[in-house]
């Protein structure tokens, strides 16, 4: 009967080791297959200094390194993402400031775990705030232009509103003015 009993214990343990060891051994066949890039969004479509824009992944499957990449012209930025749990989004912060590169920039890539994937075209402007009128200098026609703005004369687009808002609080208002003239005597850089 002993002898029974420890048979039947050495096969329940046999059992058990081999049942362990090929759940481990299929685990990670079954990760790499399932990395997928849903989509990528972005926070601002124009962003001045000071702005932080937020770059959101969904990525499905076991990530263990993620890296956005942006392209502007020749420029190009490598940005790590990482995992937020409340949006179960993964996600990076582009942080411009007086030397980011004016102009367009796209997200062309997002890197996981060292493999390429392509997603669709999303993209963010920085300008230069206080330049309403976006011909690279910032003078009296600028704050004229926000002035306008401010009595309804004027109707700015999105990026006109971005640039003329040199105090980044969503509004158009004399401080802004204010903003634009210091700017154009200097005073602000
Ligand atoms: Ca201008
Ligand atoms: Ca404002």
């Amino acid at each position: 009967m002993k002898k029974l009993i420890s048979i039947i214990l050495a096969v329940m343990l046999f059992v058990g080791a081999f049942s362990i060891s090929s759940y481990a051994t299929e685990l990670p066949i079954i990760d790499i297959s399932t990395v997928s890039v849903k989509s990528v969004s972005i926070s601002d479509r124009y962003a001045g200094s000071g702005y932080n824009v937020i770059i959101s992944a969904s990525i499905t499957g076991s990530v263990k390194t993620a890296t956005a990449q942006l392209v502007n012209g020749s420029e190009k930025k490598d940005l790590e993402l990482t995992y937020d749990s409340s949006s179960n989004l993964y996600v990076a912060t582009f942080k411009v400031d007086k030397s980011t590169t004016l102009g367009t920039w796209t997200v062309s890539n997002v890197i996981v775990n060292g493999n390429s994937y392509k997603v669709s075209s999303k993209a963010f402007t920085v300008i230069k705030l206080g330049d309403v009128n976006r011909d690279g200098k910032i003078n009296n026609d600028d704050a004229l232009m926000a002035f306008k703005a401010i009595f309804g004369l004027v109707i700015l687009s999105d990026e006109e509103k971005c640039a003329a808002d040199t105090n980044k609080d969503g509004q158009i208002d004399f401080i802004d003015v204010f903003g634009i003239v210091f700017r154009s005597f200097g005073f602000i850089k």
